[in-house]
């Protein structure tokens, strides 16, 4: 249930402001952002802050932490998983932030390039992978291919260059991977996993995106409708005002079959905290604010 009545059913807002579904209202959320899936890793990165300022678990299952790093107030938010939560979490915190917002993802994923578990791939790039639904149910559109891959919507340039510098540093030169990351609309058959309960049609689906797009390095669940959102928001004069770009640890190693280990997963985080955190911190977001304090939350 919702902490409180609702009012406007087409952005439903409570009595303070509060967005329905992430539960944020104006001086929650810092300008610079980043995203995670799971609830621990937003608890790991806050460990980096010299201080936290505020803290929410919505009814959804979002968790906010606003925190000062170096002086500078960073959000790192947990949505959980997919592509919905992307979206209520990148348009909620549209709505009660003003001036640009810089997001930077800090997920998992499968690699299906020489990327290891525990190594760590930039999305420079991320498409998305449809399973084609009524090619399953509909016999007149058996003929359409079982899954449907978009165009690659590029991740903004400034911001993965100096992430990837920033990773490079702190992981090593030779575990940080760059390419373009499919993002799926399923863990399972649009990833490609086998499986016998389901009528898939996935076993050619690693080699189809491989061709499709040569530098194809990652699979995952949510960088395209980040990176699709961030091009698609718009000041009102049609100027973008969300930048993105995303760091991912390889959990998965789809061509080897093999999966991280806890200690692995441990050393990435840390790594990628310090890298993003720095990155964020660097950030001018876009000559908007030059001289970022505390007191801007
Ligand atoms: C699947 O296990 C989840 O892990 C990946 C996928 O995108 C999906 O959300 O990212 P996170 O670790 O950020 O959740
Ligand atoms: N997350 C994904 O979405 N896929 C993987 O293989 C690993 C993590």
């Amino acid at each position: 249930m919702p902490v409180s009545a609702m009012s406007d059913a087409n952005f439903p807002v409570d009595d303070q402001g509060r967005t329905y579904h992430v539960e944020c209202k104006h001086g929650d959320i810092a300008n610079r952002l980043v995203t995670v899936g799971d609830p621990a890793r937003a608890r790991l990165m806050a460990k980096k802050f010299d201080k936290i300022v505020f803290e929410h678990s919505s009814h959804r299952g979002f968790l906010i932490i606003t925190g000062i790093y170096r002086g500078v107030p960073i959000t790192v938010v947990s949505i959980g998983m997919g592509l919905s939560m992307m979206d209520f979490f990148v348009r909620e915190v549209r709505a009660v932030v003003d001036g640009p917002l810089v997001i930077i993802r800090f997920g998992s994923c499968g690699s299906i390039c020489d990327a290891q578990p525990g190594n760590i791939i930039v999305a420079d790039s991320a498409y998305g992978i449809m399973r084609n639904y009524d090619h399953f149910t509909n016999p007149a559109k058996k003929n359409e291919e079982p899954y449907i891959i978009t165009d690659k919507v590029p991740a903004d340039s400034a911001l993965t260059k100096n992430l990837t510098e920033k990773l490079k540093g702190f992981m090593g030169g030779d575990k940080v991977f760059v390419g373009a990351n499919g993002c799926a609309d399923s863990f399972y058959g649009s990833q490609g996993r086998l499986g016998s309960h389901f009528r898939d049609e996935n076993t050619g689906l690693i080699q189809r995106l491989k061709k499709t797009y040569s530098d194809a390095v990652s699979l995952e669940m949510e960088a395209h409708m980040l990176y699709h959102l961030a091009a698609a928001s718009t000041d009102g004069e049609g100027n973008p005002t969300i930048r993105a770009a995303c760091a991912i640890i390889v959990f998965a190693g789809r061509n080897g079959n093999t999966f991280i280990t806890p200690e692995q997963s441990v050393i990435a985080v840390e790594n990628c905290t310090k890298s993003i955190f720095e990155t964020l911190y660097e950030d001018n977001l876009g000559g908007a604010e030059l001289h970022p304090t505390e007191g801007s939350v």
